[in-house]
């Protein structure tokens, strides 16, 4: 702590505050609106990694927060850095993350005159951030940084912005750190586990759906007993893929984008859905088809952290206010009934399960991405991560890895473009021992992958795998899907992505054929650095199932029919 007396700067003290609270990373762009957080963090055992876009910053802090359910950490200036940063406050927002993103500000006597990069962070962050504040008053630094980690935790977890005046920063005070925050956990009342043991006691065709945030690697292992105990098929949402083994004999599928049709059929025609943590929003949900609203059309039951979730889109017969983490635990207690009519049903749907994910599809092309990923999930480590952002591409991820353990998949529900390198980023400054891998499209890459400047500069080997396909896929599926032949603003240039590894000191190479991955994907991990590996992606193999002209052929003759 430097200074000539036992007072703190007010910076100081906030970095104290993170570092009581347990705070070991933090990501930042720096900016002269809060240079004495900067000073402050000069002899303060904390890791600062210092980021070249506030975009990647808050991207690398969303992905801790999703990793270890405690608040990722990201500082950033004013109005330029705090907006570019708005884009990791909102994927936390939608993805249900705590985090806590620190913004310098103008000082105090100059607000209101539009002043150099002034903006109302309230105003601003209203909509997207659980709590937008701001800390005029020194002394309140402690109070307020420790509510945040409150604020970001508690029910349904999300984004705090707090606004930190340049010249509150630098004065003189001398208060107590407050003591280190305590999650609060929301634990279900007996009765409603009374309730849920009748409801379940009464069906015949239940399914389990897991998401949302607030899950523990002790609540992963308890929701697999329960789920095994009573035989229900269980099935993850968007990319909530590792909160349940996929070689567990329950496992039913992920319930995201493309799923097994039966799948879908399975929970339509359930007669008791439980689903645990998630929202079942719009991507699982397909497009709010799957179950009625207001009125769920089978026993709906919901278990969720955040009360105003739930009856917010689905009326639930039985809501149960507890996070994901006390429900699992809550779990054991329940006692099955004698007869579990369903086990059989179970059964199937785990090998409808392992024949939709076991094969790769046929694809054009001298690279299956299927194949690609069947090769990773064959022969990554067990404890390694995949990271991705969001385009077509990530189909592939979804259907053809199976994610076996807690926090194996670091990806955006939002469907943001551009998390997939920072957030590998992020889990490699988190956990350096690990093998981090990114599975990026070739539009995604670019959105940030200027932060593989950030990961040479910090020795971080992460391996990237871009299918290029020189498109905007996505668009373009949608665009031909729906203007057949018009093609507009999907195409893309790309750069030569080796020699762009290698500007960053990274390592890069093609592939052209499948057969040739193994062997790319071994020298990127011999190369020590920060990777990259292209693979030549034919376009016209726009989904596991579908191609480009396939979807054309479709569109056109649905044309010719309506006239
Ligand atoms: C930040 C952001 N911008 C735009 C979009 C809209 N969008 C969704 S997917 C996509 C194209 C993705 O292209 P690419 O990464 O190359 O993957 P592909 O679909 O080609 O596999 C776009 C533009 C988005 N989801 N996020
Ligand atoms: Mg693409």
């Amino acid at each position: 702590m430097r200074g000539q007396d036992n007072m703190r700067t007010a910076a100081e003290a906030l970095v104290d505050q993170l570092i009581v609270n347990g705070v070991h990373h933090v990501f930042c762009v720096p900016g002269e609106s809060y240079l004495a957080v900067l000073d402050a963090f000069h002899d303060r055992a904390v890791d600062v990694t210092v980021c070249r876009h506030e975009g990647g910053a808050s991207f690398m802090a969303e992905a801790v927060g999703k990793a270890t359910g405690r608040p990722g950490i990201c500082f950033v200036t004013r109005g330029p850095g705090s907006t570019n940063a708005a884009h990791g406050v909102h994927i936390a927002h939608q993805d249900s993350t705590p985090m806590i993103v620190f913004v310098g500000q103008i000082a105090r006597d100059m607000k209101g005159r539009d002043a150099f990069q002034e903006l109302d962070y309230r105003a601003a962050f209203g909509g997207i951030a659980k709590w937008a504040t701001e800390i005029d008053d020194p002394a309140r630094v402690p109070e307020i940084v420790s509510r945040a980690f409150y604020t970001a935790t508690a029910g349904r977890p999300g984004p705090v912005v707090i606004g930190i005046p340049e010249d509150m920063l630098t004065e003189r005070i001398a208060v107590p750190d407050a003591p280190a925050f305590e999650p609060v956990e929301t634990w279900p009342g007996a009765t409603d586990m009374m309730k849920l043991q009748k409801l379940l006691w009464a069906a015949e065709r239940p399914v389990m759906l897991l998401g949302g945030s607030r899950w523990s690697p002790a609540a992963h292992a308890a929701i697999a007993r329960f789920a095994e105990r009573f035989a229900l098929p269980t099935a993850t949402t968007f990319r909530r893929g590792p909160l349940f083994d996929a070689l567990h004999p329950c496992y039913a599928g992920d319930l995201g984008i493309g799923p097994n049709p039966k799948l879908v059929a399975r929970v339509k025609e359930a007669d008791l859905v439980l689903l645990v943590g998630g929202r079942l929003g719009e991507m699982p949900s397909q497009s709010y088809a799957l179950i009625d609203i207001p009125g769920p059309q089978m026993t709906f039951v919901h278990v969720h952290p955040g009360a105003e979730e739930l009856g917010r889109v689905y009326k639930p017969h039985l809501a149960i206010h507890a996070a994901p983490t006390a429900f699992a635990a809550a779990s054991e207690g329940l006692q099955p009934p004698n007869e579990l009519k369903w086990a059989a049903a179970t059964r199937t749907a785990h090998a409808d399960y392992l024949a939709w994910t076991e094969t790769p599809t046929e694809q054009p092309g001298g690279v299956n991405l299927g194949a690609v990923m069947v090769w990773l999930r064959d022969n990554l480590p067990e404890d390694a991560i995949l990271t991705n952002g969001a385009g077509n591409f990530a189909a592939w991820v979804h259907r053809f890895f199976r994610f076996r353990r807690f926090g194996q998949h670091i990806a955006p529900t939002s469907g943001s473009m551009g998390y997939g390198v920072p957030a590998a980023i992020g889990i490699k400054r988190l956990y350096p021992e690990r093998t981090v891998v990114c599975i990026a499209g070739d539009g995604d890459f670019l959105m940030n992958s200027q932060e593989y400047a950030t990961a040479a500069q910090y020795d971080l080997p992460i391996i990237t795998v871009i299918a290029d396909n020189g498109l905007y896929g996505t668009i373009r599926m949608h665009q031909e899907r729906e203007y057949p032949g018009r093609v507009s603003a999907t195409v893309l240039k790309n750069p030569d992505f080796v020699a762009y590894a290698r500007a960053f000191s990274g390592f890069g190479v093609v592939v052209e054929k499948t057969e040739d991955f193994p062997a790319a994907f071994k020298a990127a991990q011999a190369s020590g650095k920060p990777a990259v590996i292209q693979l030549k992606i034919d376009p016209d193999a726009i989904t596991p199932t579908m191609t480009l002209a396939k979807i054309g052929a479709a569109a056109r003759e649905k044309q010719k029919q309506h006239g």
